[in-house]
């Protein structure tokens, strides 16, 4: 398969990342023993490759801004491009040596995504999508599930953590959900969540209050497999509105009047 220039930087930019992270993830397993747990050493694994993405996608792309997880936003000259970065989505997991959890980097062009990559170095799965180019999992072509019946699906979420606003909410939308499909995922990373409709693995995922870093990346590899995306108020200001609701044309606006 060939790629474009772009796509190369970025899949070297999370590859060069992903090293780093697939070795700190071997050592978070010893340290879960360990009194103080591996709290402060996944932070730090989180910054490192955060690094790393900043050094290579800055060096490859002089004048991009960015908008990064740990590191806030960085302005560039280059007005009409901004990298969302999230050098490890799926903190949690992570922490608790569950091997579900990804670089994601997306790329924002005068306020369009036009490209993203997700990659999970536990297992080695690279995400890739560039608008118009179509979207791939380890070079095999994606698309979203055809299923069409609600009772066939099983529907990616995002339970909110403990402190984190939305805990009623989602039990209600959940109690819908859960009334119309055969079964939910929590999976834990938004970045894989919206990867896993765009691979058909999933039939949709809808969550509120999550980062740009989070979904930039994941809603070009859902629409580029044949996906639809709107926030969870119907519009698509999923950005802005630090929301998503997607799947194919059925499951979408099914899911969306749901949780609307
Ligand atoms: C996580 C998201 C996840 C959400 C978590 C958290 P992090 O990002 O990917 O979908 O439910 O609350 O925000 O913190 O692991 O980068």
């Amino acid at each position: 398969m060939i790629r474009s220039a772009l796509m190369n930087v970025m899949t070297a930019a999370v590859l060069k990342a992903g090293r780093g992270l697939k070795r700190d993830f071997g050592e978070v397993e010893q340290l879960q023993v360990s009194v103080k747990g591996p709290g402060d050493f996944v932070t730090a694994a989180d910054r490192r490759a955060e690094k790393v993405l900043f050094e290579e996608l800055s060096r490859a792309r002089p004048g991009y801004g960015f908008v990064l997880e740990e590191s806030g936003v960085v302005e560039g000259p280059d007005k009409s491009h901004t990298w969302h970065v999230d050098p490890l989505d799926g903190t949690t997991n992570f922490l608790h040596g569950i091997p579900v959890f990804g670089i994601s980097v997306g790329l924002e062009r005068e306020g369009q995504v036009v490209a993203g990559v997700v990659y999970n170095p536990a297992v080695d799965d690279m995400f890739i999508a560039e608008r118009g180019q179509g979207a791939y999992l380890n070079n095999r072509r994606l698309r979203v599930a055809a299923r069409r019946q609600l009772t066939d699906c099983v529907i990616g979420c995002g339970i909110p953590h403990l402190g984190k606003r939305g805990h009623d909410q989602w039990l209600d939308e959940a109690r819908r959900v859960m009334g119309k499909v055969s079964n939910l995922r929590r999976m834990g990373a938004a970045a894989l969540d919206l990867c896993y409709v765009a691979a058909g693995r999933t039939d949709g995922y809808w969550e509120r209050d999550i980062k740009t870093w989070d979904m930039a990346a994941g809603l070009c590899l859902v629409r580029e497999a044949g996906g639809f995306v709107t926030d969870c108020g119907g519009g698509s200001a999923m950005l802005e509105h630090g929301s998503v609701c997607c799947g194919n044309e059925v499951v979408q606006p099914a899911l969306l009047a749901l949780v609307r």
